[in-house]
């Protein structure tokens, strides 16, 4: 086989089999560092993006721009802008049919204290979800597109996990109060709410790990240890691997957990900001946010 082609067989290989974390990984010292296939960098404007996360087909990403929602396709063209009120929208999620964005805005209470709104994937038809005077934030759909899981600020600290159905708009609380709970993200079976969790209401939040709560009741799994700010878990589709923002390589990066064994994978590697890491429907390449160039922009990490 001449070189260019067995170069060309390797890559394939690697693309199909290749998936970080099931193999071709590189080890430096006590944690992995996950082989990238590319990095494709989907915006590059002055304005700070936040928050992108797919369409359920793949097709189209949500974000946050400048405190509104914006929309776009999967390769970054066609931007257009969705919620256009003198307050801020943010933290934007596709619903399971991909009809449907449900985000926070402040809007409601004109700035004072956060809401959970939907609405369709045009931005036409708004719906108030929350209208509690606390901060309702950072909602993620659960499985079947009826309920939200979200952080409720119940002190100046501290948070719980509560489930709000979109239609009745009645709440269920998920955390029992005793720590402090925040950024849930269901499992693709619906069975349990991975979340960020410190002991107690920490002014600064520096030390918060990843537990996984048994939906229903208070079983709690301890998923990462160590005292870092392991913030904004999201499940992948195929249900094998957490990733999450983490401040445990001495600066915000990107990082993958593997269901399976525990392991830790570090995706990005730079000493900028790297932030707010979601899935692609395929579970083979991570959104996320960087500075790296000086303002905030949306990546794309193809994991081999
Ligand atoms: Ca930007
Ligand atoms: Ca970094």
């Amino acid at each position: 086989m001449k070189t260019k082609e067995k170069s060309l067989f390797i890559l394939c290989f690697l693309t199909v089999f290749g998936l970080c974390p099931s193999g071709g990984r590189l080890s430096t010292g006590p944690e992995n560092i996950c082989p990238l296939a590319r990095t494709i960098r989907l915006t590059a404007t002055p304005e700070d993006e936040f928050y992108p996360s797919f369409s359920p087909d793949g097709k189209r990403i949500t974000f946050e721009r400048a405190g509104h929602i914006w929309i776009m396709d999967a390769d970054g063209k066609n931007q257009q802008q969705l919620t256009f009120s003198d307050y801020a929208e943010g933290f934007p999620r596709f619903s399971p049919d991909g009809k449907l964005i449900a985000y926070h805005s402040n809007s409601a209470s004109l700035g004072i204290n956060w809401d959970i709104w939907i609405m369709d994937k045009d931005g036409e038809l708004t719906k108030q979800i929350t209208r509690d005077k606390g901060n309702d934030e950072f909602a993620n759909w659960a499985p079947g597109g009826k309920n939200l899981a979200f952080h409720y600020r119940r002190s100046s600290f501290g948070h719980e996990i509560y489930l709000v159905n979109i239609e009745t708009l009645e709440w269920l609380q998920i955390t029992d109060g005793k720590q402090n709970d925040e950024f849930p993200f269901f499992s693709p079976d619906g069975k349990n709410i991975i979340l960020s969790s410190a002991k107690s209401d920490q002014e600064e939040k520096t030390e918060m790990n990843l537990f996984t709560v048994a939906a229903g009741s208070q079983n709690r799994k301890q998923l990462t240890y160590g005292k870092y700010a392991d913030w904004f878990p999201a499940w992948s589709p195929d249900g094998k691997k957490i990733t999450f923002q983490s401040n445990r390589s001495g600066n915000n990066d990107i990082w993958l957990l593997d269901l399976a064994n525990g392991e830790l994978f570090q995706i990005t590697t730079d000493t900028s900001d790297e932030l707010h890491p979601f899935w692609s429907p395929d579970s083979k390449s991570i959104l996320y946010v960087s500075n790296r160039t000086g303002e905030y922009d949306i990546y794309l990490d193809v994991l081999k």
